[in-house]
């Protein structure tokens, strides 16, 4: 394994010691988290548990980065030396995908495999924000003859990104990646959970030239150090990925300083699967999506809807592919890994429990040879809820899904809407004008016709409705939610 690691980026190279970027300075801090490794449940690595202090010197360090005057500080750098220097990092992260892989692996229990994927996503986010740094511009407006009006797109100056634990390296590259390109200085806290490929990160983009201050990096816990940046007075932008509860104490801390907020609160995202869909291509998607990363993904589609007609056949197939699944290590590339966390777990088996044997329609059994201390849950295929259920309407966030019946279009679109949330839906048909009409009566963030997620798509915004949150990432959207407009008139006589 050491060959694959560069110096810097051994785990231990990223521990307590030095885990806090401020100001270009790795610093330690006195306090330290343990990390464990979710395919074993062993202790992994420490990292510093950042608080209030660090959080100021970061956001202050953030701060002067923008203000500085010397031609080298990141306030000064034109939109096209920050472009290149996106692209730059990004070209080390792809170079170093596999090792990113393998840190994700051991650090959130994701599957190699899928690691590696979240790495080129990083990379490919980095691609696209840094090609398009210099694209973002503003406009000029006829207002009167003797007036020359225009607007400008500034940066908000310090943005503060709260990262969740499920894919860091994605939501780092889609939320970090588009602040950077429009001139931002961030302040990053990872998840308490998932700590080391944002360190990674953040040594591959010094190491490529990023200037001190424009990114710092705090880990610690959420009730601390989260708390401390969403309350910070020199943040001018939250950007935040997690649960609806800590959402709605970001909103109301962003409010403290009227402030924006991105928020992305996860979902209850449905597949409607029509009887003339074609099954064959939408079978895979229709597992494949609740089950990446263990079903811990904000637009998991844990629901299922499938008309009357073809239920039988789609739950038959789904179930033979729940049976035909290989849970394991993240190491050993399985089909499913373990959840993150010993909470996680148990929150998941206790929906399993809610749900009780009679509503299971298929388990894939766990192996034998698990690591014991793992925190593995058996992918669980549940038909026969209610769509008011509680496991139908609330996000179960593990390798979950359940069937739900429908007879016509109109059913569809109340069981598909009838939940807190709106962030994805897919809907599989043959007929286009139906797949049209229901595009527009889904409320949800984005809608996927006979397919779902579209390969990730780094240039489709995303976001959410309702519970799910407000806001847009990826895309041109994230450059305009990361930036604001300044209105400029000039008379001239
Ligand atoms: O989320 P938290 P948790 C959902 C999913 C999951 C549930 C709980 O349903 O089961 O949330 O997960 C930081 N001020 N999602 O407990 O607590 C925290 O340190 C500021 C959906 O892990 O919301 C971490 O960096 N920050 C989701 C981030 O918030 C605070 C991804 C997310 O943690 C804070 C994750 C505070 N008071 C969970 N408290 C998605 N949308 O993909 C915590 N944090």
């Amino acid at each position: 394994m050491s060959t694959l690691y560069p110096p810097n980026l051994q785990p231990a190279a990223l521990d307590a010691r030095a885990s806090l970027l401020i100001g270009g300075q790795w610093r330690e801090a006195t306090h330290t988290l343990t990390l464990l490794d979710p395919s074993s449940g062993q202790a992994l690595t420490q990292v510093a548990r950042g608080g209030a202090a660090e959080i100021d010197a970061a956001v202050q360090a953030a701060q002067a980065a923008l203000v500085d005057e010397r031609p080298e500080a990141w306030g000064r750098w034109s939109a096209a030396e920050r472009g290149r220097l996106l692209q730059a990092i990004g070209r080390a992260v792809a170079e170093h995908a596999p090792t990113l892989a393998h840190l994700e692996a051991q650090d959130v229990g994701k599957p190699l495999q899928q690691g590696l994927a979240d790495a080129l996503a990083l990379a490919r986010y980095l691609e696209f924000y840094g090609g398009a740094a210099d694209k973002v511009s503003g406009e000029t407006l006829p207002v009167a003859r003797d007036l020359t009006a225009f607007t400008l797109r500034e940066p908000h100056g310090v943005t503060g990104h709260i990262v969740p634990w499920n894919y860091p390296m994605q939501i780092i590259g889609r939320s970090v990646g588009a602040a950077l390109a429009m001139g931002n200085a961030c302040v990053l806290k990872p998840a308490e959970q998932a700590c080391l490929t944002a360190l990674a990160f953040a040594h591959l983009a010094q190491a490529a030239g990023l200037p001190p201050g424009a990114l710092n990096v705090v880990t610690g816990l959420g009730e601390e150090a989260g708390a401390a940046l969403t309350a910070h007075p020199g943040v001018a932008h939250l950007s935040f990925t997690g649960s609806v509860a800590v959402g709605r104490a970001v909103q109301r801390a962003a409010a403290e300083h009227t402030i924006p907020v991105t928020l992305e609160l996860g979902g209850k995202s449905p597949q409607i699967v029509f009887a003339d869909a074609d099954l064959d291509a939408a079978l895979p998607v229709l597992l494949q999506a609740g089950l990446q990363n263990a079903g811990q993904t904000c637009s998991a589609s844990s629901r299922i809807l499938v008309q009357a007609a073809v239920f039988d056949e789609v739950a038959r197939r789904m179930a033979e592919g729940y049976r035909a699944l290989r849970v394991g290590p993240a190491l050993s590339r399985p089909d499913v890994g373990p959840l993150v966390s010993a909470e996680q777990q148990a929150a998941v088996l206790r929906c399993i429990d809610v749900a009780g044997p009679a509503q299971v329609l298929a388990q894939c059994s766990l192996p034998a040879d698990l690591p014991a201390g793992g925190f593995y849950v058996p992918p669980t295929l549940l038909a026969g809820l209610p769509p008011e259920h509680v496991l139908a309407q609330e996000e179960i966030f593990g390798p979950v899904q359940l069937l739900l019946p429908f007879e016509d279009e109109a059913e569809a679109v109340r069981i598909a809407n009838g939940t807190p949330y709106g962030l994805v839906a897919g809907v599989w048909t043959r007929d286009i004008s139906r797949a049209m009409r229901l595009t527009h009566k889904l409320h949800c963030g984005q809608v996927f016709i006979n397919n779902y997620g579209a390969g990730g798509g780094v240039e489709l915004p995303f976001g959410g409705v309702k519970a799910s949150g407000h806001g847009r990432e990826k895309g041109f959207e994230a450059l305009y939610g990361f930036s604001r407009t300044k209105t400029v008139a000039l008379r001239h006589g």
